[in-house]
């Protein structure tokens, strides 16, 4: 590799996954973060960096490789187009290196499950697969392996700054609002998300998402509806549904222990790539009935006085939180419900269309948005406004009913009060555990 002086910007675990391949390929190597602790703890694990400091030139030989974290408008990374420096991330470095193809799941949501999902689902056919991306771990560390098969989790912020981006199935599960402070408006998320189709054999597409337009490679397309010719799809067969390729069913939704609709989507996008892979259909309906889910993503974390305590801390957005109330209302009578944190959008509209037939019957905010939701939804539910998350669970025990539910599903990010969803989650179940004990 020709680069000789790298610039890594933002040491989180991407940061960190970069100095290390830098180092291992002999660069010289340095490190920026605005959290002076973040670099103390670099240089302490990895003594031969420097630190840059604004003083230092950006030479020709510099290249920027930043962390999907730092938004375009960082003075660093200004500085380096200035510059005219090229500002890359760790997929560039991964995909011009990877030697294996590339299964690629982008959208607003849903990708983690997906991405699980096919990885058992070629596991379980006797595929060596290494897993990374988005979901956690970052995609230089995955390097070291040698699978078959990469199956990555992608961000539009992955995508973004990649541009030798590449894949052999690239899966677009959906689009909804999400990110805005990091995008000009909503069409420019859409379109940073659409560079995944960059190159690709095969595009799996969901057709119930106007939004979501395959620009490259065959188009293989799944949507909860009858499937036409070789699609994915919901069709009847002996008095039940089943996920089907075309008229062929491959399992009945009852099999899927996820919860609501939105998850019987996800399975078929998961369908759709093992079955491009040549899979065999009841190998994948083993794997994924098999299937309870990922921790914090609508998980039952305690069942108390006779009510489900329902973790879905992941649902960081409008989008999620609908899928979920949905999805939960179909099964409760009664719901209690909590949400809050740091706000990504003002539009509420779709929650309200969501939440005004769902059986929520309380709604307990609290954190940076807390003021917001309370004005929001107090003309449709009784909102209450809390402090934090032992005086919601609190508060929620004294409302919910037996055979209820009391669902977090925040519809905002975590970041006013957590470091992230995952802590998030893990305080609730927690003060959840505490309650019952
Ligand atoms: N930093 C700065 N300046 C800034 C912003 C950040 O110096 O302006 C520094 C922070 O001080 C910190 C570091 O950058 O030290 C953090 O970098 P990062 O935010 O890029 O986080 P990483 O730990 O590298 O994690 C990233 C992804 N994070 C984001 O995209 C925000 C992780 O996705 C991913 O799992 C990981 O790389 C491995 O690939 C998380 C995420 O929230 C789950 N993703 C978003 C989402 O799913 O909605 C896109
Ligand atoms: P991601 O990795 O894209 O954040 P996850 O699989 O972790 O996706 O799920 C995150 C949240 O999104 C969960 O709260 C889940 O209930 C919700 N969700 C999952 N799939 C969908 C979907 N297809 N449409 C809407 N919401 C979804």
């Amino acid at each position: 590799m020709s680069i000789q002086q790298t610039l890594v910007l933002g040491l989180g675990r991407t940061g960190l996954s970069v100095v290390a391949y830098a180092l291992a390929r002999g660069q010289t190597v340095y490190i920026y973060d605005d959290d002076r602790r973040s670099i103390q703890a670099c240089c302490e694990r990895y003594p031969q960096v420097m630190v840059w400091s604004e003083s230092l030139p950006m030479t020709p030989a510099t290249v920027v490789v930043a962390s999907p974290g730092v938004a375009d408008q960082h003075p660093l990374i200004q500085r380096a187009r200035a510059a005219e420096r090229p500002v890359i991330n760790d997929m560039e470095w991964f995909v011009r290196a990877a030697a294996a193809p590339i299964i690629a799941i982008t959208g607003t949501n849903g990708k983690s499950t997906v991405t699980t999902l096919v990885g058992q689902c070629l596991q379980a056919a006797g595929w060596q697969v290494a897993v990374g991306g988005n979901i956690g771990t970052p995609v230089l560390e995955l390097l070291s392996m040698t699978p078959d098969y990469y199956v990555l989790e992608v961000s539009s912020f992955q995508l973004d700054r990649c541009p030798s981006w590449r894949a052999h199935i690239a899966c677009f599960l959906n689009i909804t609002p999400d990110h805005l402070d990091r995008y000009q408006d909503f069409e420019a998320y859409v379109k940073s998300k659409h560079r995944i189709f960059q190159h690709c054999q095969y595009a799996v597409i969901n057709r119930d998402d106007p939004a979501i337009t395959a620009t490259a490679g065959q188009v293989i397309d799944f949507g909860l509806s009858a499937p036409a010719g070789q699609s994915f799809g919901i069709c009847t067969s002996t008095d039940r549904y089943w996920l089907s390729r075309g008229p062929v069913p491959i399992m009945p939704v009852d099999e899927v222990k996820l919860l609501g609709d939105h998850q019987w989507a996800n399975i078929l996008a998961v369908l759709a790539i093992g079955d491009t892979l040549g899979i065999a259909h009841q190998s994948m309906r083993q794997t994924i009935g098999a299937f309870t889910g990922l921790a914090h993503r609508c998980q039952r974390v305690g069942h108390y006085r006779g009510v489900d305590w329902i973790n879905d801390s992941k649902a960081t957005n409008v989008a999620a939180a609908c899928a979920t109330i949905t999805g939960l209302s179909r099964q409760y009578s009664s719901i209690i419900w909590i949400a809050g944190g740091q706000a990504k959008t003002d539009d509420w509209a779709p929650l309200i269309e969501i939440v005004v037939h769902a059986p929520i019957e309380h709604l307990l905010v609290f954190g940076q948005a807390a003021e917001v939701l309370a004005n929001v939804f107090r003309p449709y539910l009784p909102v209450h406004r809390v402090e934090d998350m032992s005086q919601a669970v609190e508060q929620a025990a004294v409302f919910a009913r037996p055979a209820g539910a009391v669902l977090l599903a925040p519809a905002c990010a975590s970041f006013d009060m957590y470091c992230n969803f995952e802590k998030r989650g893990e305080q609730f179940a927690q003060v959840v555990e505490a309650l019952s004990s």
